[in-house]
């Protein structure tokens, strides 16, 4: 990786992954990319528009740049793409299909990140294995899936060398989420700081696979640093690191704030989502792989959360 594009920059990997890839490369070799315009709170250094279902900007941000990787994050996450499933297969098979294209004409290599989204009612629900059925219900599931599907064909295909990871719920401070099902284990942080309540709009018994963004940026990084040889799969690794329910998180916050309060008003739109996907997947592949091992567990990511989302707020707050 000497030349990167990240699209969709600006969201909620993007925000740490721009960062990251710049501390481990060149910092002006990796350009941020997205449809919305950053802000004097975004990191500086090179920023381009592209949208990404349009071919001929893709083409020349990547002629442009000389890119040889895209880390591909542009896409609309599961709740937002359930309420606009037209515009969700626009965005992300169109969107991802505009790159694909573009890394085959110019010798690129691309990460795409799938998600436990990817997996249904009939997928098996614990344990998840790494081939398994891939049936979902939902139409960010449904891209999810075409997309693996996709970038393993243009490997196969056309020799673009195409990686991807499944992706659990991701909880981060440095940029909010975009409008998923997994978004609950985010703002409860943000609810449990400022007024030590929230309520939460999935039931307290839902249990999902979660990883803390740290954990997420290392596994982007380190697949696309992998070993090529060693690899039997590409799109997508199962990835995992903590599966917890809102009552377990909600417990493991109170150990630090005990004055906090969880409620519950659920959302049936995204409980079906979540009632769709595993409780637990099955990350040996990766483990084999290519060595992948997380860092955080539920305790260690709750405290660095509440630690770090803090002294944002009240750097946030001074300013
Ligand atoms: P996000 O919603 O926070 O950010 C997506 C970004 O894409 C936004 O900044 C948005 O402006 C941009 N975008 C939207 N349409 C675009 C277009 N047409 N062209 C260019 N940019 C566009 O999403 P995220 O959480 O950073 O997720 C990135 C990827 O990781 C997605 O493919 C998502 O499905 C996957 N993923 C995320 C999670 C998670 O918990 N965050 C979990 C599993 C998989
Ligand atoms: C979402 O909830 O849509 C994402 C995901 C798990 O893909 N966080």
């Amino acid at each position: 990786m000497k030349r990167i594009l990240v699209t969709g920059a600006l969201g909620q990997i993007g925000a740490e992954l721009v960062l990251a890839l710049r501390e481990r490369y060149e910092p002006d070799a990796v350009v941020a990319s997205d449809i919305r315009i950053p802000t004097d709170r975004d990191p500086p250094g090179p920023f381009e528009y592209v949208d990404c279902t349009e071919l001929r900007q893709v083409k020349e941000v990547v002629r442009k740049y000389d890119v040889d990787t895209i880390f591909h994050l542009a896409a609309l996450l599961s709740a937002v793409a359930e309420g606009k499933p037209r515009v969700a297969w626009e965005v992300n098979m169109g969107g991802l299909y505009k790159v694909l294209e573009v890394a085959r004409e110019s010798h690129c290599a691309v990460f795409h990140p799938s998600s436990i989204g990817a997996f249904g009612p009939s997928t098996p629900r614990m344990s998840t294995p790494q081939d398994t059925i891939q049936r979902p219900t939902t139409m960010y599931g449904v891209t999810k899936v075409a997309g693996e599907l996709l970038c393993d064909y243009y490997y196969h295909r056309f020799g673009v060398d195409t990686r991807g990871v499944r992706y659990p719920g991701l909880i981060s401070y440095v940029a909010p989420p975009g409008g998923g099902t997994t978004d609950y284990a985010v703002e409860i942080f943000y609810d449990a700081i400022r007024n030590q309540r929230y309520t939460c709009f999935l039931k307290s018994d839902t249990c999902l696979d979660m990883m803390y963004m740290p954990d997420a940026i290392k596994a982007a990084i380190d697949l696309m640093e992998a070993d090529p040889s060693r690899l039997e799969h590409r799109n997508a690794f199962n990835v995992a690191a903590a599966n917890f329910t809102p009552d377990a998180l909600a417990k493991e916050i109170q150990k630090h704030i005990p004055d906090f309060q969880m409620e519950y008003d659920v959302d049936p739109v995204r409980q079906d989502i979540a009632d769709s996907w595993p409780d637990s997947i099955d990350d040996s592949a990766a483990r084999s792989e290519w060595d992948w091992a997380p860092s955080y567990d539920l305790e260690s990511m709750t405290r660095d959360m509440l630690e770090n989302l803090a002294k944002k707020l009240k750097k946030e707050k001074r300013l």
